[in-house]
């Protein structure tokens, strides 16, 4: 079986668990801390060299890093469940929504980067606030867009009538942006997406107050 090394809070490890409960993939979740002591992230560092979550172990032989490298392997290993689908323009746009919460969001407010500009800068607390919520509203912005410009039709997901990579990618950052407290007044159309999306069982066993270690907090 496969083995996903994920923490309740990790916004990369949601949308891999989501994928794979998308999917009907069965997996064991081993759960890691994201700040745990350092012998932990020691040794944690020999599955993911890079210390950071998720890790899906495959088998001995294969242990993936990268959400967006394990989605792209689930994708390739379970295509009959398909979160690419579409013709290739919709596809393109799945993939372009999807980058938009991966590549440009996601970076900027990981832990290590908050820890950073805390511990190594000296940035005050309502600073640090501020980035974060900039870097979310630079990214909800473009995406409320790219959602309200659609023409408009059946469906209740991003880009379709069933969920793709870039409902997979949407709910756990607003998931995220919701446990702290940010505004979402702004972008009608992402929260009624992320709310058709937590109506599906799915998404509601990926959710990060469903998750065993969320009583560890
Ligand atoms: N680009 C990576 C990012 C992974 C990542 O940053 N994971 C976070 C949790 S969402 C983490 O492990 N953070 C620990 C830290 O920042 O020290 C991916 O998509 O998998």
């Amino acid at each position: 079986m496969l083995k996903l090394f994920t923490h309740h809070r990790s916004v990369s490890a949601h949308r891999v668990r989501i994928a794979l409960n998308c999917k009907g993939v069965a997996y064991e979740s081993i759960f890691t801390g994201l700040d745990g002591a350092a012998a932990d992230r020691q040794s944690f560092r020999r599955i993911n060299p890079e210390g950071l979550i998720p890790a899906l172990w495959v088998d001995d032989d294969l242990v993936i890093s990268q959400s967006s490298a394990i989605l792209e392997y689930l994708e390739e290993r379970y295509p009959e469940r398909p979160l690419l689908h579409g013709d290739i323009g919709q596809r393109a746009r799945i993939r372009s929504f999807a980058q938009i919460a991966i590549a440009d969001t996601h970076p900027l407010n990981n832990l290590r980067v908050l820890r950073y500009l805390r511990d190594e800068m000296d940035v005050a607390y309502d600073h640090r606030r501020a980035w974060f919520e900039h870097w979310l509203h630079a990214a909800f912005g473009p995406m409320e867009s790219l959602l309200a410009d659609q023409p408009a039709g059946e469906h209740s997901f991003c880009f379709s009538a069933r969920p793709s990579l870039a409902d997979v990618c949407l709910v756990p950052q607003i998931s995220m942006a919701e446990r702290y407290g940010v505004r979402l007044d702004a972008y009608p159309t992402l929260r009624r997406v992320y709310r058709a999306c937590l109506s599906l069982a799915a998404f509601q066993a990926a959710a990060p107050d469903t998750q065993s270690d969320s009583h560890n907090d």
